[in-house]
């Protein structure tokens, strides 16, 4: 059997699991059989950049990770990953800050990746490289001469070609994109996104099932939904529910209930236009005043933009409002903190929760709703409300789906969900459940690994030449 490398941009090192538990490494636990390498950045900036590989070994699995030097880590991170191509694949163009240094930056910290991977790997490895950071990477290893398959999937949504090409340089980064032998999207909607940016700028017509032929190469762009470990996640939910952290936010709330927000404090995430639905919810329905209490995780990330920075000082000032408002001696309505949660703690919050309120003005399927609906208890489960740009909603309709845009729109779904019969939420949450449980962790893996195994790495065929 081959082995099996990932390479993302953070590595999840066993030695700082803890409060920061990310999707990725949750959704490729299943996939990482003993033996698999782990290769990325070390989360670490020194002074020589990425001259050492450092290596580790944990449960069999092996952890190989580059530090960036500063001005690596500013133009290629911060930059051009997080200051351009985030904003630009989340439709956010206002946003998007190009500066021509950091897409060199960017490139050439994929050089270095590459060059530090290639004495890493054997000839039959199956590499697996993750998410918008990394987008060079095939064609960095192709030239460095590595013949084995390469696949690449997507944790963001993919941008239709009248957003894609607002990037400068985005035909040499769609180029780089098609580098790979199978490039894997969460939806259908991100898959059909991508290809037509391919027909438009390439000049190459994909078939229907996403296949074509670019430097030579057979390319297979693929449709797979990112799953958690529903069952783990489940018992998570149970043992924490009846652990202290529950029993003290039980025990805060008294007889109110629960609304919950998760979410990394970013843009993308609609926070802002979240916390003004909750005023409106507060302002619309007053018969819930004094009945509920909404509490918001919103750990900290990518501090160092400024987008992050004017954002943060955004949300304060309406978490500010709302409680002024509407906050009597005994009870607060927006419940805010900025710090991360222990994982198993978060999912005890999401057992005792009423509402989870997910509304992201886009993201490529947000893990969060998925959590949630894991740790509902069967007999008396919560409801969920779920925005129709996030790519979970494709998956999960039975939701109470909304525009994030719209606060009469949100506080009408959560004054919706906190009046539904048991029956009702029984019969939703268990269509949810049935998808979460079976579009999960493990089914993502083994559907991109066995694309990517039998990936066909012929040079050109003359079918396949005949439709590009
Ligand atoms: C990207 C895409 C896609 C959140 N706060 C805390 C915490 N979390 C955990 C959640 C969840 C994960 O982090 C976040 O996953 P999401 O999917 O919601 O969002 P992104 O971080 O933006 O992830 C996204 C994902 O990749 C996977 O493909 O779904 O669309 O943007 O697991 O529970 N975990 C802990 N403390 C926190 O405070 N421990």
């Amino acid at each position: 059997m081959s082995r099996l490398v990932v390479v993302s941009n953070r590595v999840p090192l066993p030695s700082e699991r803890g409060a920061k538990a990310g999707g990725l490494a949750v959704a490729l636990a299943d996939a990482l059989q003993p033996g698999s390498l782990w290769f990325g950045w070390s989360g670490r900036r020194s002074a020589r950049g990425g001259g050492t590989t450092h290596i580790q070994r944990a449960d069999s699995i092996t952890y190989a990770t580059v530090d960036l030097s500063e001005a690596d880590y500013n133009s290629f991170y911060v930059n051009f990953a997080n200051g351009a191509l985030w904003p630009l694949l989340h439709f956010r163009l206002g946003l998007l800050d190009f500066h021509v240094e950091d897409y060199a930056g960017y490139r050439a910290v994929n050089r270095q990746f590459a060059a530090a991977l290639v004495p890493l790997l054997r000839p039959d490895d199956l590499i697996w490289v993750h998410d918008y950071h990394l987008i060079p990477m095939a064609a960095e290893l192709r030239a460095l001469g590595v013949t084995n398959r390469i696949g690449f999937f997507l944790h963001t949504p993919f941008v239709p070609p009248e957003v894609f090409y607002a990037l400068p340089r985005a035909p040499d980064l769609l180029a780089n994109l098609c580098r790979y032998d199978v490039v894997g999207f969460h939806t259908r909607g991100y898959r059909r996104a991508f290809l037509d940016c391919v027909a438009q700028g390439l000049g190459v017509h994909p078939d229907s099932d996403g296949r074509f032929v670019w430097s030579g190469r057979p390319v297979r762009a693929i449709i797979d939904p990112v799953g958690i470990d529903a069952d783990a996640f489940s018992e998570q939910a149970v043992k924490a529910s009846r652990g202290n952290d529950a029993r003290m936010l039980r025990d805060s709330l008294g007889d109110k209930a629960l609304a919950i927000g998760v979410d990394r404090l970013d843009y993308s995430k609609g926070l802002s236009n979240r916390f003004v639905a909750i005023g409106r919810f507060f302002a619309n329905y007053p018969q819930h005043r004094k009945q509920i209490s909404v509490l918001q995780v919103a750990a900290r990330s990518r501090e160092d933009l400024g987008a992050y920075q004017r954002l943060r000082r955004e949300l304060d000032r309406i978490v500010g409002e709302t409680n002024g408002k509407y906050s009597e001696f005994d009870w607060t309505p927006l419940r805010y903190m900025t710090r991360a949660v222990k994982r198993d703690t978060l999912a005890g919050f999401f057992r005792l929760a009423r509402l989870a309120i997910v509304t992201p003005l886009r993201d490529g399927m947000n893990l969060v709703a998925k959590e949630y609906v894991a740790a509902q208890d069967p007999d008396d489960p919560g409801v969920l409300i779920l925005s129709r740009f996030a790519g979970a909603a494709d998956e999960l309709p039975e939701a109470l789906i909304v525009n994030p845009y719209d606060a009469d729109e949100i506080a009408e779904a959560m004054h919706h969900g906190l009046s539904m019969d048991l029956a009702e939420r029984r019969e939703r949450w268990r269509s949810l459940h049935k998808n979460v449980c079976t579009n999960n962790a493990h089914r993502f893996c083994t559907l991109f690994l066995t694309h990517l195994a039998r990936a066909d790495t012929q040079p050109e065929r003359p079918s396949l030449r005949a439709i590009s």
